[in-house]
């Protein structure tokens, strides 16, 4: 699905801004931003924990002079079922909380007119959803009859809302539907090969494709499919972006019709050996999980969020970072493509894990075909919407999955196909905390993302133990399957200002000595190919005893202030 791009003939209106909002069709209607999570916006504890159906609602103009476009609607993130009506008449519905949808509306709207828009947002999580969850009703007498709450099984906090903008553009009828590219490395050449798809109508249109170098135009082509050589070419690599740009321009008989232009960065990756390369040279991936989190809006949009998170990975040295645990915005994705990060970009499939070994995951009452449908929709989607981006280097298609499990192989043997099917040119992982004696799946993937917690949820406190046992892991993983390792989370919470000396845990000397364990370790292993911190920031978490106003493993406070660990990173990494 293409990102929205205005241009000479395409027009967008964003209707971000105060909507009306309810949880209960009943009661009066209430102000909610958009983009925002509803959670933390009021003092109203039971909309913070709603688990069920929620109303938003707002009108809109339709310029008369739109009459003769083709009016789209498009939803960034609603989290996690949407439902978009126009007018009071459905137009379109989707499952999926960190994925954009869109509709067609041009019959719907009333040009020149006033026009109304309610999305219906559904936060309840099952085993069939990403993240999966459980609604559970009591009726034990320990509870009031009938008392019912969504658990579920991840560590962060069950933002809803619409997270990502709602816009309106305009295409003509006949428009251009997709492009794929695809971008290879000849000495100092660079190729850019693409694939235009245009609306069914649009079979006798003629197509150009102009290549873009900042502003200038360096060569064109006719037809839907060709490709660029770039003699002495620019390429993209992480520290160093450099994009290109594709115009793709349709004709109706000799008169320009519809226009989009498309980012391309030219980079190439590929696992080796031991190594992840990028351009054909080793990649050693410095960076973070993170999380779209901040106070008050949530999981909501915020550029201001997105830059100074950008600015902060810059300062500390940082190159990349995982999009753990969903899918992040397009518009923070952008940011990655053209400030030069590497992005391991993950689906929402976090939580698949009861950690209980008597109790399954992947089994007829779980996980199971409805869920797999769902995880390979997912994965159609993201790879729809990322694929074009040279920031993004590896897929990631769960985190912490139960893979220990029988049913886990086959589960993962399909997604595993279906993505590289999609995308044969990228490589593909999984986040694991499985062991490496028995790990099911790791097989099936490119690189061994390992996350792990020695000296915090095992032997806490124990920092003495982490560099034999971590260097035993990681070998081991190595030996089992000769992939490169990738250490995808390690870190301690730590409360900022805590201090004790010999260090305790929870305080930022415990952070920092923890992570300089690890890192003696990772610089003695030729095959570890990068270490990504949990977490970049602080983060919102459900309530629990083992969290004390959210997960404090951030090297950043939640208001992205440095902890005494993101000094110490920023030496090593810098
Ligand atoms: C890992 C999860 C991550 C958690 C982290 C933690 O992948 O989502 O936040 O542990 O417990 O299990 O801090």
């Amino acid at each position: 699905m293409l990102y929205p791009r205005e241009n000479e003939v395409r027009e967008i209106k964003d209707l971000s801004g105060i909507w009306e909002f309810k949880t209960d069709k009943d009661a009066a209607a209430i102000l909610m931003p958009v983009p925002s999570s509803y959670n933390d916006i009021t003092q109203d504890a039971s909309i913070r924990d709603h688990a069920g159906d929620a109303w938003y609602e707002r009108s809109f103009f339709i310029p008369g002079s739109w009459k003769g476009r083709r009016v789209v609607i498009r939803a960034g993130s609603v989290t996690h079922h949407g439902v978009i009506s126009i007018n009071g008449q459905e137009a379109v519905r989707h499952k999926g909380g960190y994925l954009p949808f869109e509709a067609d509306i041009t019959g719907m709207v009333d040009f020149g007119g006033e026009n109304r828009v309610t999305i219906t947002v559904n936060n309840v999580l099952d085993w069939t959803t990403l993240p999966p969850g459980e609604i559970r009703t009591f009726q034990d007498g320990k509870h009031p009859d009938g008392y019912r709450v969504q658990e579920y099984f991840h560590d962060f906090y069950n933002y809803a809302g619409i997270h990502r903008p709602v816009i309106l553009y305009t295409t003509p009828p006949v428009f251009i539907g997709d492009i794929d590219i695809d971008t290879d490395i000849a000495g100092r050449s660079g190729i850019i090969r693409y694939n235009i798809k245009l609306s069914e109508d649009g079979a006798q249109r003629a197509v150009k494709v102009k290549l873009i170098d900042r502003g200038k135009e360096i060569g064109s082509n006719t037809g839907r499919q060709g490709e660029f050589t770039i003699e002495r070419a620019h390429f993209w690599e992480p520290g160093k972006s450099y994009l290109y740009c594709l115009r793709i321009e349709t004709y109706n008989n000799g008169a320009l019709e519809d226009i989009y232009s498309q980012p391309a960065g030219i980079r190439t990756v590929k696992v080796s050996g031991k190594q992840f390369l990028i351009n054909g040279k080793p990649f050693y991936f410095k960076g973070f999980g993170k999380h779209e989190d901040m106070d008050i809006a949530g999981k909501g949009l915020n550029n201001a969020l997105n830059v100074k998170d950008i600015n902060l990975m810059k300062w500390i040295g940082a190159n990349s970072f995982r999009t753990s645990h969903y899918p992040y915005s397009e518009e923070f994705m952008e940011l990655a493509d053209s400030e030069g990060f590497a992005v391991i970009d993950e689906t929402p499939a976090v939580g698949l894990n009861l950690w209980d070994m008597g109790k399954k995951v992947f089994c007829e009452e779980r996980v199971h075909e409805d869920a797999l449908e769902h995880h390979l929709q997912v994965i159609r989607e993201l790879v729809g919407r990322d694929k074009n981006r040279p920031s993004v280097v590896m897929w990631s298609l769960a985190n912490e999955a139960s893979t220990y499990e029988e049913g886990a192989l086959p589960y993962f043997r399909k997604l595993a196909e279906e993505t590289r099917k999609l995308d044969p040119a990228r490589p593909i992982t999984i986040a694991q905390s499985s062991h490496p004696g028995d790990c099911k799946v790791a097989g099936l993937f490119d690189v061994i993302c390992v996350n792990r917690y020695y000296s915090w949820y095992e032997d806490p406190g124990r920092l003495e133990l982490i560099e034999f046992q971590i260097e035993r892991e990681l070998r081991e993983w190595y030996d089992n399957f000769k992939q490169p390792v990738l250490m995808s989370e390690y870190g301690a919470d730590s409360v900022p200002g805590l201090h004790h000396d010999p260090a305790v845990m929870f305080s930022e000397e415990y952070q920092c000595e923890l992570l300089e364990h690890y890192h003696n370790v990772f610089d003695k292993l030729d095959f570890i190919i990068g270490e990504h911190v949990w977490n970049f920031a602080d983060f919102a978490t459900k309530q629990g005893i083992t969290r004390v106003d959210g997960n404090r493993k951030g090297v950043f406070t939640r208001q992205r202030q440095p902890k005494a660990a993101a000094h110490l990173l920023r030496k090593r990494w810098l």
